[in-house]
């Protein structure tokens, strides 16, 4: 890369940062809790969502932002948990940037809630690099995509505070190595939480919602000054 190029990939960084802070400091003062959901495409985030939604939404205000590259079809499954749901497409980017995020709130306003979940664009490179001014970054990694991803595609991994194994339900019929998996997920981010998930049959799922519960609670007793 050119001296230029570097430059001006640095500015961009800095500009995305600047942004996230900002998004950060509006969350803290309504005590949202942001998610920021990475992964490959298909490896079930929109699916893990609405369970997700669904298991959160009779004690919690939740919505969700969606990251596609064009359609508006994760958003419209999602809106089905009776959330308030908005999707970003992204055209030429491969991921979301914290002034999408920002954008996308100045058009739509789903009122004050307690937990907002962000589907990033589905591939674990573009989306590592940009903070969205969440608290929590989940990347999902199934049981379908070969057990040396972690090792591949390292960022996504060492900048999230959780990786769900997901698709665990059909592990057995793909021949699924779990012991190889965690020791790579462990390889690139030692001490990283792991929770194995199924969304068909809700094993792992008590784990996530338990989390989740967990972090949105603290960041709504800090913004009571509780
Ligand atoms: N067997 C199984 N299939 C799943 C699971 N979660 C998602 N899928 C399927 O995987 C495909 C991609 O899921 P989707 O949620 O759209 O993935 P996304 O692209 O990451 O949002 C769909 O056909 C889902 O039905 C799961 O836990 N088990
Ligand atoms: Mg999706």
């Amino acid at each position: 890369m050119t001296a230029t190029l570097i430059e001006l990939q640095e500015s961009v960084m800095q500009k995305n940062d600047a942004l996230a802070a900002s998004l950060r400091e509006r969350f803290a003062a309504t005590g949202t809790t942001v998610v920021n959901l990475l992964s490959s495409p298909g490896s079930g985030k929109t699916t893990l969502l609405e369970e997700t939604l669904r298991r959160l939404a009779p004690a919690y205000r939740v919505g969700a932002l969606v990251g596609d590259q064009a359609t508006e079809n994760d958003a419209q499954r999602l809106a089905r948990s009776g959330a308030p749901v908005r999707q970003i497409t992204t055209a030429a980017e491969c991921r979301l940037d914290a002034d999408m995020i920002g954008s996308a709130l100045e058009r739509w306003d789903p009122g004050r809630l307690d937990a907002l979940f962000i589907e990033n664009v589905g591939n674990l490179i573009c989306p590592a690099e940009y903070d969205l001014g969440e608290d929590l970054r989940a990347v999902l990694f199934s049981v379908t995509e070969g057990e040396d991803k972690p090792l591949k595609y390292p960022l996504a991994f060492n900048t999230s505070h959780v990786t769900l194994v997901t698709k665990t339900d059909i592990a057995d019929a793909v021949g699924f190595d779990r012991e190889t998996a965690l020791r790579s997920i462990q390889a690139v981010n030692p001490g990283i939480a792991v929770i194995e998930v199924s969304s068909r049959t809700g094993v792992g799922f008590d784990d996530w919602i338990e989390l989740l519960r967990a972090r949105i609670d603290r960041k709504g007793r800090r913004q009571q000054g509780v």
